[in-house]
């Protein structure tokens, strides 16, 4: 039995995420983590939100809540909705946890036993309108460079320049508007990454197996320009996790915390020490403790990828303490919105509480993960939408089923009919189900998303071809013993649907094992044999419509409403 670490890139706390970030980590990692425990694998599958840092706080402010009230509130309305989708996680965690705030510290203090942090004197602008240091992002104000009016603080989204804040005519803080700002200063902890390059560089060099999309970006951080450059692991703010070194304060950085980026990732841990109260999570994260045979996935968008393969490596490696690292990194590129971005300002595309309000979770699984932005960017359109779902899920899935159940009720009964034998026909459908099924294996075990799909989607159509030739319903009038043999078969494959396509679309197969009646949710290792998992005499229930079609007009009507126009 294998064992499979897998952690999901943890959402920021700030508000419900959309269906293109859904489908960038937390579904993919969801979809693996069922796919292992369906092959009998162990699994720990870890996910939490990540609740610090500039943007945590101004959107507690807005909604004139104190900051932690916001992200305790937040985090029960993600973890609601994570639920709502059926995501499998072990435990869904909280980056602000106490288990996380001393790892954190604990990994800070490690590092510079080891000689890794610097003190750095720099000077910050502050705003004392707002009694606070204003990261460079909340800063705009007239670019030198091209006169754009709103450039930020850290770049001129016109003429791309890279800029100080400095830089910048007539600055103003973004929060409050204020003028009144002036120069700081202050002092930094930098992780001296810089000495990490070469131990970095072999560690990705060594993995001949990644996707292209993964290496190349860390590839391209660990060469490009000057390289790979020491970081700034504090800031000046309130919320987050307070600067120690270990359980010891740490002079002279008294009212500081430390990087959102830099305890976010370290969340991966605390958040199984959150699940394991006692020493349990050891045995996933400590080489040792017993960690050195699991099997430890990522799964993220592509903009996480390099703070998972330098800056977090850089933080395990530097403590030189025997921690896991990760195996495999799964990264994903962006789904787009009808032919422009989502836009959570704009309210433009589908948020993950609309999408259930509207639809199924597993409508939305199937189509997401089957048409997921895997070697390139995809694009949701409501077009695409309705005629993915109605085709895969109503005309071949739901129609199969409904088909089946119904004419063997009306036959024979609602129990798996005895007569007839299989005969050549079934044979050749178990040869091919069987070639498929292992076809499917290897892309799930590959984590190639989209191929598990389609492979998923010929070992449904492939029983639709079987009854449209074998055509039972005309059959029964002048051979009902080989009709009979026909529906048994067909029966059987209701099962091994359910069984297969669970890692997809949870709900539906356990509908599907309660309509036959069955506990049986083993993997089809021998496809004949799980062709046969239901005896005749098996009672069963036609179960209600599985999936309702999507008509015009809600497609139309769900266009208009997620189109993020204002009137
Ligand atoms: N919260 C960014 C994101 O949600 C960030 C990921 C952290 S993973 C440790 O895309
Ligand atoms: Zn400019």
């Amino acid at each position: 039995m294998a064992r499979h670490l897998i952690t999901s890139a943890i959402p920021y706390i700030n508000g419900i995420k959309h269906l293109g970030n859904l489908v960038g980590s937390q579904l993919p990692a969801d979809l693996f983590a069922r796919y292992q425990r369906a092959r009998g694998n162990e699994v720990l599958f870890l996910c939490a939100t990540d609740e610090h840092g500039t943007p945590a706080e101004l959107a507690a402010a807005k909604a004139n809540k104190p900051v932690a009230e916001y992200c305790a509130e937040m985090h029960e309305v993600q973890a609601r909705i994570a639920e709502g989708f059926g995501l499998s996680f072990d435990h869904f965690g909280r980056s602000s946890s106490p288990e996380n705030h001393a790892l954190t510290q604990h990994f800070a203090g490690a590092l510079s036993k080891a000689g890794l942090i610097e003190e750095v004197a720099e000077t910050q602008i502050y705003s004392k309108t707002d009694g606070r240091f204003l990261p460079d992002r909340y800063i705009e104000g007239t670019c030198p460079n091209c006169g754009f009016e709103d450039a930020r603080g850290d770049q001129c989204d016109n003429c791309t320049k890279q800029l100080d804040p400095t830089d910048l005519i007539n600055p103003h803080s973004t929060i409050s508007g204020s003028t009144d700002l002036e120069e700081r200063a202050t002092k930094h902890l930098y992780l001296k990454q810089s000495q990490l390059r070469d131990t970095l560089q072999d560690w990705i060099n060594s993995k001949t197996d990644w996707p292209v999309l993964t290496t190349s970006i860390a590839n391209k951080w660990l060469n490009d320009g000057e390289g790979l450059q020491d970081r700034g692991i504090t800031r000046d703010l309130n919320w987050g996790v307070p600067v120690k070194n270990g359980t010891e304060p740490w002079p002279g950085m008294e009212g500081k915390v430390f990087y959102v980026w830099f305890d976010a990732p370290i969340e991966y841990i605390a958040c199984s020490q959150e699940w394991a109260k006692g020493d349990e999570w050891q045995r996933w994260w400590r080489t040792d403790k017993g960690a050195d045979d699991v099997t430890y996935t990522q799964f993220m968008g592509k903009d996480n990828v390099p703070f998972h393969t330098l800056s977090f490596p850089a933080t395990i490696l530097g403590s030189q303490e025997p921690w896991k690292l990760v195996d495999y990194i799964k990264s994903f590129n962006y789904l787009n919105y009808e032919g422009g971005q989502f836009s959570t300002s704009r309210g433009r595309g589908v948020f993950m509480d609309q999408a259930l309000e509207i639809l199924p979770a597993d409508v939305w699984r199937w189509w997401l993960l089957s048409n997921c932005p895997e070697t390139s960017d995809a694009e949701f359109t409501w077009e695409g939408f309705q005629s993915g779902v109605n085709k895969d899920l109503s005309d071949v899935l739901g129609n199969f089923v409904s088909r089946v159940t119904k004419f063997c009720r009306s036959k024979f009964g609602e129990t798996v009919p005895e007569a007839g034998a299989f005969g050549p026909a079934e044979a050749a459908l178990i040869e091919t189900l069987t070639t498929r099924t292992r076809a499917y294996e290897t892309h799930m075990q590959a984590m190639d998303v989209r191929k598990s799909a389609q492979e998923l989607r010929a070992i449904w159509a492939a029983g639709n071809e079987y009854l449209q030739e074998a055509a039972p319903w005309t059959l029964f009038k002048t051979d009902p013993d080989q009709a009979a043999a026909q529906i048994r078969l067909a029966l059987n494959l209701i099962r091994f649907y359910a069984v297969l396509s669970a890692p997809f679309m949870p709900t539906t197969s356990a509908k599907l094992f309660v309509a036959m009646n069955t506990l049986d949710t083993s993997w089809p290792d021998d496809v004949e044999a799980a062709l046969t998992a239901l005896p005749a005499g098996h009672e069963f229930t036609v179960p209600d419509n599985l999936f309702a079609k999507i008509t015009d007009d809600e497609r139309e009507g769900w266009a208009t409403r997620f189109s993020g126009k204002r009137d």
